[in-house]
């Protein structure tokens, strides 16, 4: 059996994190053959907790769980780690603007982007979760300039998969015979959830998924609307955020970052711009992207319609606005 590998989860005493620990320790993200020292980083008020989680997670009686390091220090958190789940933020408070917001986590995110840079693996790859997800993985990478920013990635992984999921049930197919649904932008309102380069299993054969719904209306106003706001929906029916959906989209992200995309198959994740499809340049934003040996590329040359290019300005003025914010904010500490 291979050496085990250390895996951080942030916000472990959580509740994605609560979902997300089993996940990874049952082998979903890096394999049924691959061993894992984790550790789980949380606040010290929360030390209580992250105490009865440790006991769970041996009560689990995992094969692959090979030791577990409940930590509030960064410095041993990140140390050695391969992947990082950056789940822990500051949650929004009642009254709370979203400049004291940003603010709260853009100090948390620095903090972490320096214990990164210090101890973690020079190759480790970084999932920001915790929001806002985009301009904290920018924040992240900004403070950790010996690993290379392409290991900084926000979590759209959500959104893709409640979309995938919208499509599917209008279609009455299941959900992997949906593919190439594409997260633009932010996560967050203005995020764009585009149908319009999906495909779809039809008869045995791949349709386009704009042809297989045969609706446009649908597709640019319901659809997306009922993608952009599933979360608020989530907390309105469970009085909680979303956990288990987010720590499974969680898991599917790093676990094709890991191991790559099929021939023909595009993900959507939160990386670094280069001013793919009009995009502000160095804002984390979601892109379409394929994935080989570890490395993500954008997908390049898709036809995007008028209506999408107004889509991706929206999301693309509040991903600038955000990051003018955050640096505002580092300015004046
Ligand atoms: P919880 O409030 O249940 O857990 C957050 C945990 O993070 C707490 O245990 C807290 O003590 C810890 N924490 C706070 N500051 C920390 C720090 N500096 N270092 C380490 N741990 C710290 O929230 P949960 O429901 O688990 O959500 C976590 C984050 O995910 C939130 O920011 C939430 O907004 C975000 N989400 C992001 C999603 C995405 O698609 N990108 C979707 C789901 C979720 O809403």
């Amino acid at each position: 059996m291979a050496e085990p590998i250390r895996i951080v989860v942030t916000g472990a005493a959580g509740q994605i994190a609560y979902s997300l620990l089993y996940m990874i320790a049952r082998g979903e993200v890096f394999g049924k053959d691959q061993p894992l020292i984790l550790h789980l980083l949380d606040i010290p008020p929360m030390v209580g907790v992250l105490e009865g989680v440790v006991m769970e997670l041996a009560d689990c009686a995992l094969p692959l769980l090979r030791e577990v390091v409940p930590t509030t220090d960064p410095l041993v958190g990140f140390k050695d780690v391969s992947a990082a789940f950056l789940v822990g933020a500051m949650p929004r408070k009642e009254g709370m603007e979203r400049k004291d917001l940003l603010s709260a986590n853009v100090k948390i995110f620095k903090v972490q982007g320096e214990a990164l840079d210090k101890v973690a693996k020079k190759d480790v790859k970084v999932l920001v979760v915790g929001n806002p997800a985009n301009t904290n993985a920018l924040v992240c990478a900004n403070y950790a300039p010996s690993i290379p920013r392409e290991n900084f990635s926000a979590m759209t992984r959500l959104d893709q998969n409640r979309a995938a999921s919208q499509i599917a049930n209008k279609l009455g197919v299941s959900i992997n015979e949906v593919n190439n649904i594409i997260i633009w932008g932010n996560h967050s309102s203005t995020q764009y959830p585009d149908a319009a380069q999906g495909k779809v299993l039809v008869k045995g054969e791949w349709k386009s998924i704009a042809e297989a719904v045969n609706n446009d209306a649908y597709l640019q106003g319901q659809f997306i609307e009922t993608v952009q706001k599933r979360g608020a929906a989530v907390i309105g029916a469970r009085k909680m955020s979303s956990a288990m959906s987010a720590a499974k989209a969680a898991c599917d992200h790093m676990h094709d970052w890991w191991n790559g995309t099929a021939p023909g198959k595009f993900v959507s994740m939160g990386v670094f711009s280069d001013g793919s499809y009009g995009s502000p340049k160095d804002v984390v934003f979601s892109f379409p992207v394929e994935i080989k040996n570890k490395q993500w590329k954008i997908v390049e040359g898709l036809a995007i319609s008028e209506f999408g290019k107004s889509k991706l300005n929206i999301t693309s003025k509040e991903l600038e606005e955000e990051k003018n914010e955050a640096l505002s904010v580092l300015d004046s500490n």
